[in-house]
């Protein structure tokens, strides 16, 4: 029985697969499009999608590049993946190799890592070092450790990582009938944005869409180096998923945002945990807190009246809300504990 969730085997003409190529799968890809109707009221936008990545097997976008990268490191008979992470693509890179019976060493940004990533990587069995520095220095030090040895990078600066999450986009026109007329997207070390760039841009070629969105990219303003057009020493936000201060795709989230006619912009730690808030409470979608970054974003646009008559809007919700536990406990007060009557438990919720 052939399986229609492995995402290679779904776009192997449009991905570096042969048919030597492992046919890897943990059924990323096809997330849901949830409508945001809240969001839609509040910023007169006609359409506005959720694309939900964290739907993905471990939780976020990362498994659609990382299935392909893996694979094809499996081919070319590596034995362990490497990578430099702020979480997700530590789990996703761990649970793939998992699946491929290779082992998995992540380097990550000591105290910076979210719990439920974390976990991830752990239970999957990865080797788990933390560094003393952050994303930028872990992504250094494993660039060196992949040129001297054996172990396959994983991290974006690996083609085929942006080979497969460019999937996501001709997701959206197969799903939309066409591309949207806007997308908003997170960014951090810029992977994301320039493979959804590249998909839109292969599917007007192929017919696929009829047009190509205007790609609209968020920074945490502590982690701006993109928008203020020089890497950030030391980055800071909430959002630790995009702590980043030097990203490696540079060069390919500025091409998206010119050749898109877009914009790369930074929204503040406090617009980031509105936007995190509004989307778990009004649309039900339980989103991690740099992924709200795009909705933050979105709704900074669309009250400067920047959106330049945009009716179709994608956001792409990078990661699941799950991943950070602490953030969410972070935002409420005690739980009341009470007596395990009726009356003690009115009497809680009336206080
Ligand atoms: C939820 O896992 O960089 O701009 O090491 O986890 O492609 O980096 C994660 C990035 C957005 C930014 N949303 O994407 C990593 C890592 C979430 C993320 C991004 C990340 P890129």
């Amino acid at each position: 029985m052939p399986d229609a969730r492995c995402l290679i085997d779904r776009y192997a003409s449009y991905l570096p697969v042969t048919e030597r190529t492992p046919r890897l799968t943990l059924g990323e890809g096809d997330t849901p499009l949830v409508r945001a109707r809240s969001l839609e009221r509040e910023t007169g936008v006609s359409e506005i999608w959720l694309k939900v990545e964290g739907q993905n097997p471990t939780g976020s976008f990362k498994d659609r590049g990382m299935v392909v990268a893996v694979a094809k490191a499996l081919e070319g008979g590596a034995r362990v993946v490497l990578c430099a992470s702020t979480g997700n693509t530590a789990a996703s890179a761990a649970a793939y190799a998992a699946r491929a019976g290779m082992s998995c060493t992540v380097v990550l940004p000591a105290g910076q890592v979210a719990a439920g990533k974390l976990a991830q990587a752990i239970a999957h069995g990865a080797h788990v070092v933390a560094v003393r520095g952050g994303f930028d220095a872990a992504l250094a030090v494993v660039r060196a450790l992949a040129d001297e040895g054996e172990a396959a990078l994983v991290n974006s600066v690996n083609p085929h990582r942006i080979e497969g999450q460019k999937t996501a986009a001709f997701e959206l026109c197969e799903t939309i009938g066409d591309a949207p007329d806007a997308l908003f997207i997170p960014v951090g070390n810029a992977g994301n944005i320039t493979a959804y760039w590249k998909g839109f841009v292969e599917a007007a070629k192929t017919g696929l869409a009829r047009q190509r969105p205007r790609m609209y990219g968020y920074q945490a303003e502590g982690a701006a180096p993109l928008v203020r057009g020089v890497p950030v020493a030391h980055p800071e936000t909430v959002a630790t998923a995009i702590r980043i201060g030097n990203p490696a795709s540079w060069k390919g989230a500025v091409a998206a945002r010119d050749e898109s006619g877009g914009a790369i912009d930074a929204v503040s730690d406090s617009e980031i945990l509105d936007a995190y808030s509004f989307l778990a409470r009004c649309e039900g979608v339980f989103a991690e807190p740099a992924s709200a970054a795009a909705i933050a974003g979105l709704r900074k646009r669309a009250r400067t009246g920047g959106l330049g008559g945009a009716k179709r809007v994608v956001c792409v919700l990078t990661g699941n809300g799950m991943k950070d536990p602490d953030r969410a406990r972070s935002l409420a007060g005690d739980i009341p504990e009470v007596e395990a009557t009726p009356d003690a438990v009115r009497a809680a919720l009336r206080a």
